[in-house]
């Protein structure tokens, strides 16, 4: 924490000395403004908001203030913190009207986007530029991810299981999974079949909370060094790509498509398609991988979970294929007995048993089918959620529950507020799969991982996806134990795994 301090010493003399009377005055006004601090001088309350977790944060000044939304200061900004059902509708709803998207200046320096965007049509050029080319193309929609991943993905998960799960007693998960996802968004973005920059894209995601001082060793410059690499990577497929199309070569990948359908319309900097390929990459990746490690520990701390996911597969197969007949099938190392009606009659472990699609990666239809395992994915996401929030800026002076909050003002909108709290999850440190289960859901806007409204997350299906594949080819292939359930989760406002979850595997 020494070397921490020293160097945000070292940044507060340098930054402008002024902020803090500036904040002083804005703050001034004569409407009331969220109850808060803005903390120190010029650092305000960044330390706090960094080194805490979310939740305590968070939870701490809801308390003291008696109130859902309270001010702060993150870096020099003068910061709202929204937190709450009725925040995240009011945010979700109005994010157009009175709120616009707001990088931290981790993620401008991560990413090259400039500080203060003046000129109009360059803000709204720039705005365009960073998701639209996306949405027009719909890559990331099913017919999109089936197009793109489908048939590949089925050798991917193939090979990385051979090489790294069959044959093996006990494993580590968590840099399996990491090595799994790499190898996808390599191979789905970039279309490179070696996969590469791992610790890069790793330094990236955890580099977006830290402080911005660029010192030897930090994780910021580590980050910054990360996204460099990456840029200067893609830049070069970028290239290689333009080169091939030009000759008239089929180039079948995300990237190559995305140059493809740029050049055909309108011209878009190299920098920009870096930008967005970077951005969909760094969230396909990490966040993937920590949510199939956590889901992977529960699932082998629960037997009870373990066997629904596996009789509800089962029910499934029975449900989507009109030609099971009453009789024997085997899923995993279960064996079921269906009656006329496709009822399990009896299960029983079998041994050393296969089900015959095993191995296999499910199509579309049947991946919606397995809302069970959906619902572990769910459940996961709500302990261990890896998007704690995301910024805004205020465009407008807004009221919103009595309070005024001055135009220019930040917003951190925070996903995770609700996700412990007993008044939407009872018991909410329980492990409880069921909750997303069945007919009585969460509340509107209690649980929203993925964010809400017209900026929300437009990778859940992919999420869904490989989530759903993997878990279901893991389970139909082991049974396994996790050998220390008492692992330390660590991170402060990403979680993760101190010891990589090792686990026992018993193959079928
Ligand atoms: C566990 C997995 C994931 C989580 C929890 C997650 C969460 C989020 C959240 C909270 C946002 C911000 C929404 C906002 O600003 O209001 C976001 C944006 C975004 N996500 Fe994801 N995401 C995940 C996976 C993915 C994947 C797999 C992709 C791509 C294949 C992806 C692509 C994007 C993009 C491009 C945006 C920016 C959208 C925009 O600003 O218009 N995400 N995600
Ligand atoms: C990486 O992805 C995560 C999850 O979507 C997101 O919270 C974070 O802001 C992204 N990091 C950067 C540097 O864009
Ligand atoms: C100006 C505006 O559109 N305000 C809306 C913001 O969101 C709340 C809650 O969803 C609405 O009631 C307001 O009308």
């Amino acid at each position: 924490m020494d070397f921490f301090m020293q160097s945000l010493l070292i940044t507060v003399i340098t930054m402008v000395a002024s902020v803090y009377v500036l904040q002083k005055r804005r703050a001034g006004g004569t409407k009331t403004l969220p109850p808060g601090s803005f903390g120190w001088p010029l650092i305000g309350e960044t330390y706090q908001f960094l080194f805490i977790k979310s939740e305590h944060f968070i939870r701490e000044r809801v308390k003291k203030y008696s109130s859902q939304i309270f001010h702060t200061n993150i870096l020099g900004e003068p910061t709202v913190v929204f937190s709450g059902p009725a925040a995240n509708k009011f945010v979700s709803t109005n994010e157009t009207k009175l709120l616009k998207v707001w990088y931290m200046k981790t993620q401008r320096r991560f990413f090259i986007i400039p500080d203060q965007i003046h000129a109009p049509n360059l803000k709204s050029k720039q705005e365009a530029a960073s998701s639209a080319p996306v949405k027009i193309l719909g890559i990331l929609k099913p017919e999109g991810i089936a197009r793109y991943m489908g048939n590949k993905v089925e050798l991917t998960m193939h090979q990385h299981f051979m090489t790294h799960w069959e044959g093996k007693t006990e494993v580590k998960v968590y840099p399996l999974v990491k090595a799994f996802t790499l190898t996808l968004v390599c191979q789905f973005f970039l279309g490179i079949d070696e996969p590469k920059l791992g610790s890069e894209f790793e330094y990236l995601y955890f580099g977006i909370y830290s402080a911005p001082v660029n010192f030897p060793g930090s994780a910021y410059r580590r980050a910054l060094k990360a996204s460099a690499a990456i840029r200067k990577e893609i830049q070069f497929l970028i290239k290689e790509k333009i080169d091939a199309l030009s000759k008239g070569k089929i180039v079948d990948d995300l990237l190559a498509h995305v140059v493809g359908a740029e050049q055909g319309r309108k011209y878009v900097p190299r920098i920009e398609i870096s930008n967005i390929i970077m951005g969909m990459m760094n969230s396909s990746h990490m966040p993937i991988a920590i949510t199939l490690a956590f889901m992977i520990k529960h699932i082998g701390q629960r037997p009870d979970i373990y066997q629904k996911i596996v009789s509800v597969a089962a029910l499934r197969y029975c449900e989507i294929s009109y030609w099971f007949k009453p009789g024997e099938y085997s899923l995993g190392s279960w064996i079921f007995f269906l009656d006329s009606e496709c009822k399990i009659l009896k299960q029983k472990h079998a041994g050393i048993t296969k089900f015959k699609r095993s191995g296999a990666a499910l199509d579309w239809d049947s991946l919606q089918k397995l809302k069970y395992t959906w619902a572990v994915a769910q459940e996961t996401m709500r302990l261990y959620p890896t998007a704690p929030g995301v910024f805004r800026e205020v465009i407008t002076d807004i009221t919103y529950e009595g309070f005024s909050i001055p135009k220019g003002w930040k917003i951190f909108w925070s996903l995770v507020g609700t996700n412990r709290d007993p008044n939407y999850f009872p018991e909410p440190e329980s492990f409880d799969p069921s909750r997303f289960e069945g007919t009585i859901l969460p509340a509107p806007y209690t649980w929203i991982p993925f964010g809400a409204g017209p900026r929300s997350c437009p990778g859940q299906d992919y999420t869904r996806f490989v989530v759903l594949n993997f878990i279901h080819i893991l389970i139909n292939k082991f049974k396994w134990e996790v050998t220390d359930p008492d692992e330390k989760v660590s991170g402060v406002l990403i979680p993760t795994l101190a010891e990589g979850v090792s686990i026992r595997l018993h193959h079928h």
